[in-house]
């Protein structure tokens, strides 16, 4: 099973380059950002709880999202792969991911960041909150959200890379090229 982590801050394009990736290799795209909106979108008692976290740009607890993962492993035992899109956001959420695949005899095969300057990131984000109106792409939830990145964040940098694990890919330009440039170093003999 191939275990990819696709990192960045937000906006860096994670969650329109997981789905080409997991089209590709015929892997599973999991977005804890995905899943959580869908629980608040149905009002479930998990949406409830994360709405005003989410829309505030802050990080849903640990806890919650430990919970999340694991009964997305338990659910999906023959899978060929998995793309994590937003997940691990922190040094507590990686450390259970080991202990979540080492249980499965399986670990993280590799960790790719797209890297992604702010004034981009930041311009992507309104303009999708033109588009999609998500709550969370107002230019102060963006700053807070861009501030947790840094914070918590980051710092699994360093833990994947002292593992290494860790691979980063210029992320500004067109999406197929970024695309390309991320199935070549998943799989260098493509
Ligand atoms: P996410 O849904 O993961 O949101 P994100 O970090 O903003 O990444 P996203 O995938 O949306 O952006 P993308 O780069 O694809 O998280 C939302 C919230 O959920 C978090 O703030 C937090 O509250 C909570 N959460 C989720 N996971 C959590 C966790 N593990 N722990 C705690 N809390 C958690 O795309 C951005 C835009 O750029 C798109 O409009 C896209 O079309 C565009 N774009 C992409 N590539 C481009 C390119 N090359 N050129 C131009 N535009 C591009």
């Amino acid at each position: 099973m191939f275990n990819l982590i696709l990192f960045g801050p937000p906006g860096a394009g994670k969650g329109t380059q997981a789905i080409k990736i997991a089209e590709k290799f015929g892997w599973k795209h999991v977005s804890t950002g995905d899943i959580l909106r869908a629980e608040v979108a149905q009002g479930t008692p998990l949406g409830l709880k994360v709405k005003a976290v989410m829309e505030a740009g802050q990080l849903v607890s640990d806890e919650l999202l430990i919970e999340i993962m694991e009964s997305v492993f338990v659910n999906n035992k023959t899978i060929k792969g998995f793309v994590l899109d937003g997940f691990p956001r922190t040094l507590k959420q990686a450390k259970e991911l080991d202990a979540m695949l080492a249980k499965l005899g399986q670990k993280v095969s590799l960790v790719l960041s797209l890297e992604v300057n702010e004034e981009e990131l930041i311009k992507r984000l309104l303009n999708r909150a033109r588009e999609q109106g998500r709550k969370d792409d107002t230019e102060e939830v963006i700053k807070n959200r861009l501030v947790q990145y840094h914070n918590h964040t980051k710092p699994l940098i360093d833990y994947y890379k002292e593992q290494k694990l860790f691979k980063d890919v210029y992320g500004v330009g067109n999406i197929d090229e970024i695309f390309v440039k991320l199935c070549e170093t998943i799989f260098p003999s493509l």
